[in-house]
């Protein structure tokens, strides 16, 4: 969940932001290792004495700094295609979930079941209450239920916006004139919150995204009640 003075990722709830937090501790593992070994080549290098000026070459050594980093950036390039690939996975999901960007606010559409629509706008700050979060607050929530493979397809009417959601590791561009195509499994019950991503005019900073994740009986429920 979003909580207050977060300096890393939120929590993930879907599997594929799993991938990707453990993509980011295995390349900052590397990156920590780098850093070190250079500054101890630095430090180590301005206090030693030793000196050869006749140094032409070193064929072994040379070897050495040119084969490492090679493999290092391999270690780092497999696991990244990996989920690169996972992401555009998609297996038979149950809901299909439009977003379509405006100046300045999302609008969904529902029609699996029956003609659900609705514009989601951003509270005002003078509109929200105590226990609500300032400027990443919609008047209306998506649903999703958890548990189940859901899709998501984002457009835009007006200009280039940019539909994501962090904790669940979405973010799709949403064009003029195309429709592009997520994945989205939810992993547990929560609300979890998203901005747009792509500079879109005057009001960009203002038109969040918020998700509702519930359980399928009450998802069944929402929308025979809607
Ligand atoms: C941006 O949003 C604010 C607050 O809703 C509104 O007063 C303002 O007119 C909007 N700006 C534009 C350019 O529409
Ligand atoms: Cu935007």
């Amino acid at each position: 969940m979003a909580t207050w003075m977060m300096i890393s990722f939120q929590d993930a709830v879907s599997p594929i932001m799993e991938q990707l937090i453990m993509f980011h501790d295995h390349t900052m593992m590397i990156l920590t290792m780098i850093t070190m070994s250079v500054l101890y080549m630095l430090f180590s290098l301005m206090v030693n004495k030793f000196i050869n000026r006749m140094l032409l070459e070193g064929q072994l050594i040379e070897l050495i700094w040119t084969l490492l980093p090679a493999v290092l950036l391999v270690i780092i390039a497999l696991p990244s295609l990996k989920i690169l690939y996972l992401l555009e996975e998609i297996n038979k999901p149950l809901i299909s979930l439009k977003a379509i960007g405006h100046q300045w606010y999302w609008s969904y559409e529902y029609s699996d079941f029956k003609k659900i629509e609705f514009d989601s706008y951003m509270k005002q700050t003078n509109e929200i209450s105590s226990n609500e979060f300032r400027l990443i607050e919609t008047d209306n929530r998506i649903m999703l239920p958890f548990n189940v493979q859901s899709r998501i397809l984002v457009t835009s009417l007006d200009v280039i916006h940019s539909w994501t959601i962090p904790a669940l590791g979405i973010k799709i561009d949403g064009s003029p004139g195309r429709i592009n195509q997520g994945n989205i499994m939810i992993m547990r019950p929560g609300i979890y919150y998203g901005q747009c991503s792509e500079i879109c005019g005057a009001n960009h900073s203002f038109m969040p995204i918020m998700m509702e994740s519930i359980n399928m009986k009450y998802f069944t429920n929402w929308i025979l009640e809607y």
